[in-house]
């Protein structure tokens, strides 16, 4: 058990949710693999070519509706510590599968998006969505309705959450990273900002984040096999 921490924070990146069979982003036959950046994660690429950016969610939204992927032990091992920790935990996932969810996370913030979510173009606001978003699909809350978008946030778009994040790392005494390439900002930062405010900090990965040498502590390993060793 994580004695004597009362305030953890974790930061979860694609690297969690690989056991579980969903594709990272920058490794090997990764989900960027086959897909320019710009083109599927970015507003101007959304702009450019919606078919081609819905089918790239609907790809990844239906193999989490399909029931073939479950969490794996880290999950399990993140949600076990929040019930038994006297003290809070604070997920903060990029991820935008519901994994951490599925295994009894309660405390989360997804500061990249839901994949289970769509939201109006026009307005922002969301609504669960268990299937296809199709271009015929349009919002409920404008006069003149809009068309319905992935509720992810996109390369220039602002991380959801951060007011909360920011607070959550002010009062971190443990800021663990699990998972993450460390190659996306803000969330890439966020150790540094814990580090600056007393926080002790792991990082827990395959191999050495880009940035590993902010971490006061390190592990390598597959996340199924360093969070439960981490944890219990
Ligand atoms: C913003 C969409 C500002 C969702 C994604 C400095 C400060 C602030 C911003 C910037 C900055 N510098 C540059 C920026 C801009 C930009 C950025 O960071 N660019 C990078 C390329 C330099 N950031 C932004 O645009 C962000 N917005 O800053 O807004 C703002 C302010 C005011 C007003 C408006 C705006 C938005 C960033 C979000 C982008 N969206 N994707 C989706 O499609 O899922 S990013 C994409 O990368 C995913 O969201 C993913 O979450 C994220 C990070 O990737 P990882 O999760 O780390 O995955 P990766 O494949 O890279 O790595 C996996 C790791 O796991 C590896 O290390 C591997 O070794 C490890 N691993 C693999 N298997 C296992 C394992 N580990 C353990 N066990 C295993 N089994």
């Amino acid at each position: 058990m994580l004695f004597p921490y009362r305030n953890i924070v974790v930061l979860t990146g694609a690297g969690i949710s690989a056991e579980s069979g969903i594709r990272t982003f920058r490794d090997q036959d990764g989900l960027w693999e086959n897909h320019h950046i710009e083109d599927v994660a970015t507003p101007e690429g959304y702009r450019r070519d919606p078919a081609l950016v819905q089918d790239f969610y609907n790809q990844r939204r239906q193999q989490l509706l399909s029931g073939t992927v479950a969490p794996n032990a880290a999950h399990l091992a993140l949600a076990k510590l929040e019930q038994e920790l006297d003290g809070k935990v604070t997920i903060v996932t990029q991820n935008i599968d519901n994994l951490h969810e599925a295994a009894g996370t309660r405390n989360i913030i997804h500061m990249h998006g839901e994949l289970l979510k769509a939201q109006c173009s026009q307005t922002g606001q969301t609504v669960n969505w268990q299937g296809d978003i199709s271009l015929d699909d349009h919002c409920h809350c404008c006069q003149m309705p809009a068309p319905m978008r992935p509720n992810v946030v996109w390369f220039g778009e602002m991380p959801i959450g951060m007011d909360r994040i920011h607070d959550a790392l002010l009062e971190a005494d443990l800021f663990i990273s699990i998972g993450t390439s460390g190659a996306v900002y803000p969330a890439a930062g966020f150790v540094h900002e814990a580090a600056m405010h007393g926080a002790h900090t792991i990082e827990l990965n395959l191999e050495p984040s880009e940035v590993e040498d902010e971490f006061a502590e390190k592990r390598y390993g597959p996340a199924s096999v360093m969070v439960p060793e981490l944890v219990d």
